[in-house]
């Protein structure tokens, strides 16, 4: 099916060491992920099913197109959209938040203790309410139409909220709750694999140095980057450049591009 939506113009399939992810999660399971290879939110679920073990069939679309298949299990017609038991289920977070209940003989990503874990619930909205819309507003950021000072705004307040999460973190680490991964390392991870896009077209993040919360944010970032599963998940970074850069330039036509650009947030 033909589109002249110009997010569709994607390379079609998954590169480097995510494209043999794809092939070692190609035949036919009863857990189905609808996913796009550049897409973050399919990485968070990608990143829990990986690392709890849980079999699944990878099924490329691209939401752009949306091709029947995926609008009939999600009307929305979004990725991630997860197909288990012949039922539909989407949003990335709840998705996780499912295989977490689902599957419970599998590693726990989710504290114990309901107090922490509570807790822990706060941190991963804090991603998706507030890291991920200033993310966007500072990528999306235009300093020749809108003012080079608004570049400095919006790269601090993107800051702001990275130091606030890290505040938060176990002080040892090198996770947010310490020596093992879990939920809310995995929700915010493919955000932070994705940080060179400030340096490849905003002119850098400008990370502040010697501040102790900077250099436990290093160490975070450090070992989020060399995690299997993340490593696993991410294609070659010239098929992301080009989709980041429509971000950039800020002519993207996605809805979470639409979203950033009338103030809304993650749709
Ligand atoms: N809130 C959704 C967001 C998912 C989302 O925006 N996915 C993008 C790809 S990264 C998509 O399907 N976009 C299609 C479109 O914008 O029309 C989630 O957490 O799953």
């Amino acid at each position: 099916m033909a589109s002249s939506h110009p997010d569709s113009q994607l390379y079609p399939d998954a590169t480097g060491a995510a494209a043999k992810m794809v092939a070692e999660h190609s035949k036919e399971e009863d857990l189905k992920l609808y996913s796009a290879w550049f897409c973050p939110f399919v990485q968070r679920v990608l990143l829990v099913l990986l690392e709890k073990s849980i079999p699944f069939q990878y099924i490329e679309v691209n939401p752009y197109h949306k091709p029947r298949s995926l609008l009939d299990l999600n009307p929305r017609g979004l990725v991630p959209t997860l197909e288990y038991a012949s039922k539909p289920l989407y949003e990335s977070t709840v998705i996780c938040e499912f295989l977490e209940d689902a599957y419970p003989s599998t590693k726990k990503l989710r504290p114990e203790d309901p107090y922490t874990r509570a807790k822990s619930r706060i941190w991963s909205d804090f991603v998706t309410s507030r890291i991920i819309p200033a993310f966007h507003r500072f990528l999306q950021y235009q300093p020749q139409r809108d003012g080079e000072e608004g570049l400095t705004k919006v790269r601090e307040e993107f800051l702001g909220t990275l130091k606030e999460f890290t505040t938060e973190m176990d002080p040892e680490g090198p996770f947010f709750y310490g020596k093992d991964i879990g939920m809310v390392d995995l929700i915010l991870a493919p955000w932070a694999v994705r940080l060179w896009v400030f340096e490849e077209f905003k002119g850098g993040l400008k990370v502040p140095e010697n501040e102790q919360v900077w250099k436990r944010w290093a160490k975070w970032l450090n070992a989020i980057s060399e995690r299997p599963s993340v490593v696993e998940t991410t294609s070659d970074s010239e098929h992301y450049l080009l989709i980041y850069k429509r971000y950039a330039d800020d002519t993207a036509q996605s809805e979470l591009a639409k979203a950033t650009r009338t103030g809304r947030g993650v749709p």
